[in-house]
């Protein structure tokens, strides 16, 4: 049986599901006592440290920890449960850690994209069980804003190079913490938990020690659904975001099941888009809730969730908050929310008063979950203009000129699928977006949507050197050579794509053997 430490604010149905994929019982802490008797006791933290450090002394946890933590039974804290090992963060000046290991968690201060997310290689430091047939060589998922700088470097058990090197695990005795997620690991992370729970396994280290780690490229791939006018939840895919062919909407699959197949052709994460969630609510939508938890049940990659997130008020005049509809989906199994309507909205009216509310969308779900598990879908489109003078816009030169010879275009964000031009550009969208306390830029491309033209490599450059944050290249992708393209002319730190892969034209696999040795990717 493994005790499970479930504080609230996060996506554990993850961590649950991958342990009972290896035949283990789970039980959640509803008590004190439940953490003073537990065998096995796992803490997965997502969110930011304050949140969590409230909501444990609220619940008088931190002393039961400690003891348990002194028993020397085995122990594991993932992401936010090794941070809270320590005795303080950056992230949350004055409060207090529980202080297993001394020293501070530090906030990244690197040139690279913050919060660190994605894929990245492990150097091991000394031997543990956990390693135990592993070649040493493989990446591991990391999602985080915020690193641990133990005082003692005896307990270091791996780091990872990000701009810096910096201490990705820790162990002493039978107490492991990791920063990165083995829950969403894939076939890696349900090793290193299967290692975890087999506490008689000898101390090991992998024949191959990687020295120098680098972060990979990632390859999503994108199904957007949709209910079809059968009112069956189906994959479908846009041409230009037009889903509908001799007047039905495109039927390319079921969910549960593509998504099933791309992680095991080795798709870093998945992302699903409920293409009609502007004018549904989400919370109704009992379809596509099942189709995270089904989901979650054997794909071991993050999930992202987007479609319909705003406040919202039912049929009933009842209102739900942006917060309400996201920690269902997070309940639900996904690890990451993506908003996109709603978005633009609350950026025009940030534009109106150059102030924060506190009270949007973005930064509300941020606050509570950190800002790595908030994406913000930008849909745009170009706008040709013959002059870049007298436009409020940020304008670009373009090698694609327009229909009447224009060299100059803005890139227009859309709300409503594409439906509705607004008057925000897309390099002021995440710039704002990226202030507000989003994580990740997921940038499509109306116009490459769904055409196997490439990526539009002018929109990806002009968005990614305007902000810190990662962004996702997304529309347009019709062979390998493109996603060769993309990591080599812009610094996009993943692509995505959908049309390709659900039309059988190309394979995550066929995509990753093409970028291998081209580009760092995790195979
Ligand atoms: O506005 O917060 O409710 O979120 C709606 C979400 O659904 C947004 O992320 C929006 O991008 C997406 N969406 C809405 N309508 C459509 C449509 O196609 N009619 N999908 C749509 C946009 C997304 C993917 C991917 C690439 C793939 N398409 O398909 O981003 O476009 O291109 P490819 O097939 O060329 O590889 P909200």
């Amino acid at each position: 049986m493994i005790t499970l430490l479930d504080y609230g604010a996060g996506n554990v149905r993850s961590v649950i599901n991958a342990i009972e994929s290896l035949g283990e019982k789970v039980k959640i802490v509803e008590s004190i006592e439940d953490i003073l008797s537990a065998e096995k006791l796992v803490f997965p933290g997502v969110g930011n440290f304050i949140s969590m450090i409230r909501i444990l002394q609220n619940k008088n946890y931190c002393e039961p920890i400690k003891e348990f933590l002194n028993s020397g039974r085995p122990f594991l804290g993932i992401c936010l449960g090794l941070q809270a090992l320590f005795e303080e963060s950056e992230e949350a000046p004055g409060a207090r850690g529980l202080g297993i290991f001394r020293g501070k968690v530090m906030r990244f201060d690197i040139d690279l994209s913050v919060p660190h997310i994605g894929w990245n290689g492990i150097n091991i430091k000394k031997p543990s069980r956990i390693f135990s047939g592993l070649s040493g060589m493989e990446k591991l998922y990391f999602v985080h804003s915020y690193h641990v700088v133990p005082e003692d470097r005896q307990v270091v058990l791996t780091t990872t190079n990000y701009g810096i090197e910096f201490v990705s695990s820790v162990q002493q005795g039978n107490i492991i913490a990791t920063q990165f997620h083995p829950e969403k690991s894939g076939k890696t992370g349900i090793q290193l938990l299967k290692n975890f729970i087999q506490t008689d396994l000898p101390e090991t280290l992998p024949p191959e020690i990687s020295l120098k780690t680098h972060i990979a490229k990632r390859i999503i791939a994108c199904l957007d659904v949709r209910a079809n006018d059968q009112g069956d939840l189906v994959v479908t895919k846009g041409d230009r975001y037009d889903v509908r062919e001799n007047g039905n909407v495109r039927n390319l699959g079921k969910p549960v099941e593509m998504a099933g197949k791309y992680y095991q052709e080795g798709a870093d994460e998945i992302v699903f888009l409920n293409i009609t969630g502007f004018r549904d609510f989400p919370l109704e939508d009992i379809p596509m809730l099942e189709v995270l938890k089904q989901t979650s049940l054997n794909v071991f990659v993050p999930l992202t969730i987007g479609g319909g997130i705003r406040d919202y008020m039912d049929k009933n005049g009842k209102h739900y908050s942006s917060l309400d509809v996201v920690s269902e989906y997070f309940r639900s199994g996904a690890d990451k929310i993506s908003i996109g309507s709603d978005a633009v909205l609350i950026v025009e009216d940030y534009l109106k008063t150059q102030k924060a509310t506190g009270l949007s969308s973005i930064e509300r779900i941020s606050q509570v979950y950190g800002n790595q598990a908030v994406v913000i879908s930008i849909d745009p489109k170009r706008v040709y203009v013959k002059s870049p003078n007298g436009i409020r816009h940020n304008v670009i030169e373009t090698q694609f000129p327009g229909p009447e010879g224009e060299v100059y275009c803005w890139y227009q964000c859309t709300i409503k699928g594409g439906r509705e031009g607004r008057q925000v550009d897309a390099v002021t969208m995440a710039q704002v977006c990226e202030k507000l306390g989003a994580g990740e830029i997921l940038l499509n491309c109306i116009d490459r949507d769904g055409t196997n033209m490439g990526f539009d490599l002018e929109l990806i450059n002009a968005v990614k050197s305007a902000v810190s944050i990662p962004v996702i290249a997304s529309s347009g992708a019709g062979c390998e050579a493109h996603f060769y393209e993309v990591f080599s002319r812009t610094d996009a730190e993943s692509a995505l794509a959908a049309g390709i892969f659900h039309r059988e034209e190309l394979s995550v696999k066929a995509v990753k053997d093409y970028l291998k040795g081209k580009v760092e990717i995790r195979v």
